[in-house]
């Protein structure tokens, strides 16, 4: 009886160890802090990069830092898995001078927009360095195009003369 207790208090203590390991990935992630998730916008938009726990590094030069690389705005497309490269096209467009913003063009409705962290070589950092968001764009051709001014016709000629 008293072995069976103390294997049990053994068992709890081993887990509650278990449980300390620390070492998260939670500290690195890329997100967009413009615009909001779900916005309303027109086109072209501005879209602002936001990043913690890595670093902005140029595209194409091997670092001495290998936790840097940059960002990927990638339209109507997922997150690419780690290791994979990054395609270059219009849906998937690299930001390899460490922009940290851009403004793109979208046709009206929705779209997915989401933000892919990559080496110097475009090779992703997987769905944990991604972030997603959804926004709609609206129609622009609604801008009211004020009508030409002045139909004053009657155009007085000549000043009375003397
Ligand atoms: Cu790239």
């Amino acid at each position: 009886m008293k072995s069976v207790l103390s294997i049990a208090v053994f068992l709890v203590s081993l887990a509650a160890f278990a449980h300390d390991t620390p070492k998260s990935n939670s500290q690195r992630k890329v997100f967009f802090t413009e615009p909001a998730d779900g916005a309303v916008v027109t086109s072209p938009l501005k879209v602002k990069f936001g990043m913690k726990g890595m670093k902005l590094c140029q595209a194409n030069i091997a670092p001495k830092n290998k936790k840097c690389g940059h960002h990927h705005l990638l339209i109507d497309k997922g997150a690419i898995a780690s290791g994979m490269p990054i395609p270059q096209d219009e849906q998937h467009l690299h930001y390899g001078k460490m922009q940290e913003e851009a403004e793109i063009k979208l046709p009206p409705g929705k779209h997915t927009l989401t933000l892919q962290f990559a080496d110097y070589a475009h090779l992703s950092y997987g769905e944990n360095l991604s972030a997603t968001i959804t926004v709609e764009v609206k129609d622009s051709t609604a801008a009211g195009a004020a009508p030409a001014a002045g139909a004053t016709g009657s155009g007085a000629p000549a000043a009375p003369g003397k």
